[in-house]
């Protein structure tokens, strides 16, 4: 984030200069240095302070002196940068809501520590293990988890072996199996896991992760006591929160009336979190519109396909089309009715909701997608796509199959990510990619260039990403490849009207 000059502590945002603010901004209506530390977080970034820590903020206010028990330590675990900005405030920033023709801005509290996990003095396992510590919260991204394809941890990935021998765990499944041990052997009561990434069935897929992170390690014992102990329920959280802006330094600059804040999130005025049911201490989230219940599947499958899914096809074809952020893709009149085609047609299925909760979850996120005041660059969204393709999109496309039903769009967006890939391999991709398979899925292109039918084919056979072969493999790969073929000889867009016409 630029920055013009070092800021004076009279002017930065902290603890001392709230009283400076405007009383048209909203600010932490407790007792900021009188909270303390009852949940850790791994990944300390935009989404977790615009979703987990807006809503503990939230809880605290609601709760008043009983709640100042629910102070959130944050660790970032691949840089210093957000965290060290954090600590310079006290923690304290603001949340700008944007709305398509304004924007309100809130002073967060909650957060009491922020640090990089990479130079703690303590140590994420000792955080974990401090009896203080009733819940562990973590957003640190499908990739982090370092799953396989069926959503077992992937004893070769060579963060999971450095970490088997760490006495400093680096990863947030080394973290959490070498605190648990310590919890284990201190005989005192674990805390809570709740996992807040996107991944279907996230708490049962994170204890598996954990538990076979122990076994690797050689502690069946751990990982025994670890499966019938702790508490992982799952969780549905949904908030679009993109990277922050130079933008959001100058407006948060305006509403706090000349006091700077170095670490503003801006995100959309829309909070889900949908929580299972469980028995043990907790910050009173339903102040903030938390929901608990029996079951999440529903609410995770709903978001995982109709809102996730449908993102990587506004990134992929977004971009190819010239798009720079999701909402300008959401609005093009070619790319908009497609969306809105897949993710009611094809994404919907398993959703256990009714046609016309259907309709109304539909055209509730297209109106999410298409607010211009959310600057969501493609290269963020599109990012990872080899991690979040199989739950995504290849399952609903895989159950789409099974019962005969269109999965023509599911086809176009793997497609568009291929040519992401394709173009990135010859570096005419104008956009950062991120992925952690880049080199294979360069390798595949380079290997194949200009023979489409090979790429789709070494693509759908990558097992890591696409699960076993699909029905029908042979029509698959020839539909994906025809796509790639024309993209690579006409404009994208005349493509794309082709495909939504027909
Ligand atoms: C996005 C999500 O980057 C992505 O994968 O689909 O971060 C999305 O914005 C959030 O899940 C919304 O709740």
């Amino acid at each position: 984030m630029p920055l013009s000059g070092p800021v004076s502590a009279s002017r930065l945002l902290s603890r001392a200069t709230l009283r400076d603010i405007p009383d048209t901004v909203r600010i932490p209506p407790f007792d900021v240095g009188a909270l303390r530390t009852g949940i850790v977080h791994l990944g300390c970034g935009n989404f977790h302070r615009a979703h987990q820590v807006a809503a503990t903020h939230a809880a605290i206010a609601a709760e008043g002196e009983a709640g100042l028990k629910w102070g959130i330590a944050s660790a970032g675990m691949r840089s210093a940068d957000l965290t060290d900005r954090l600590t310079a405030q006290d923690g304290l920033f603001t949340l700008l809501h944007r709305e398509p023709d304004r924007t309100d801005a809130v002073v967060i509290g909650g957060l009491t520590d922020t640090f990089f996990a990479g130079q703690d003095e303590i140590g994420l396992p000792a955080r974990i293990a401090a009896p203080q510590t009733r819940i562990v919260t973590l957003t640190v991204t499908t990739s982090g988890y370092y799953l396989t394809a069926d959503g077992r941890l992937d004893p070769e990935n060579p963060a999971i072996r450095a970490d088997l021998g760490a006495r400093r765990p680096r990863s947030a499944v080394g973290a959490l199996a070498k605190g648990l041990a310590l919890v284990r052997a201190q005989e005192t009561t674990p805390p809570t896991i709740l996992c807040c990434d996107n991944l279907p069935h996230n708490g049962a897929v994170l204890m598996q992760a954990v538990c076979d992170f122990a076994r690797l390690g050689g502690d069946d014992g751990l990982a025994d006591w670890i499966a019938q102990t702790v508490r992982f329920p799952t969780t549905m959280v949904d908030r679009i929160v993109p990277a922050t802006k130079p933008e959001e330094l100058t407006d948060a600059r305006t509403a706090l009336g000349g006091i700077v804040d170095l670490a503003p999130v801006a995100s959309e005025p829309w909070f889900q979190w949908v929580i299972e049911d469980f028995d043990g201490p907790r910050p009173l989230w339903e102040a903030a519109g938390a929901r608990f219940v029996a079951d999440v599947t529903p609410f995770e499958t709903a978001k995982l396909r109709m809102l996730n899914g449908t993102h990587m096809l506004l990134a992929y074809a977004g971009a190819l089309a010239g798009c720079d952020t999701v909402a300008e893709a959401a609005n093009h009149p070619v790319i908009g009715p497609i969306t809105g085609r897949f993710m009611r047609r094809e994404q919907s299925i398993g959703v256990a909701f009714s046609p016309e909760a259907l309709d109304t979850y539909t055209h509730d996120l297209m109106v999410r997608f298409r607010n211009p005041s959310i600057v969501h660059r493609m290269g963020r969204i599109g990012r990872n796509g080899s991690a979040k393709m199989a739950s995504r999109v290849v399952e609903p496309m895989r159950e789409n199959l099974a019962v005969g039903r269109p999965v023509t769009d599911a086809t176009f967006l793997i497609a568009c990510w291929i040519r992401w890939l394709i173009l990135h391999e010859r570096d005419a991709l104008d956009l950062p990619l991120e992925d952690p398979r880049l080199a294979r899925l360069c390798a595949i292109c380079a290997d194949a260039r200009d023979d489409h039918v090979a790429q789709a084919e070494a693509f759908l056979a990558m097992e890591e990403v696409f699960g076993p072969p699909l029905p029908d493999h042979t029509t698959r790969v020839q539909d994906i490849a025809s796509l790639l073929q024309a993209m690579a000889h006409e404009p994208a867009n005349t493509v794309f009207a082709r495909h939504l016409a027909g």
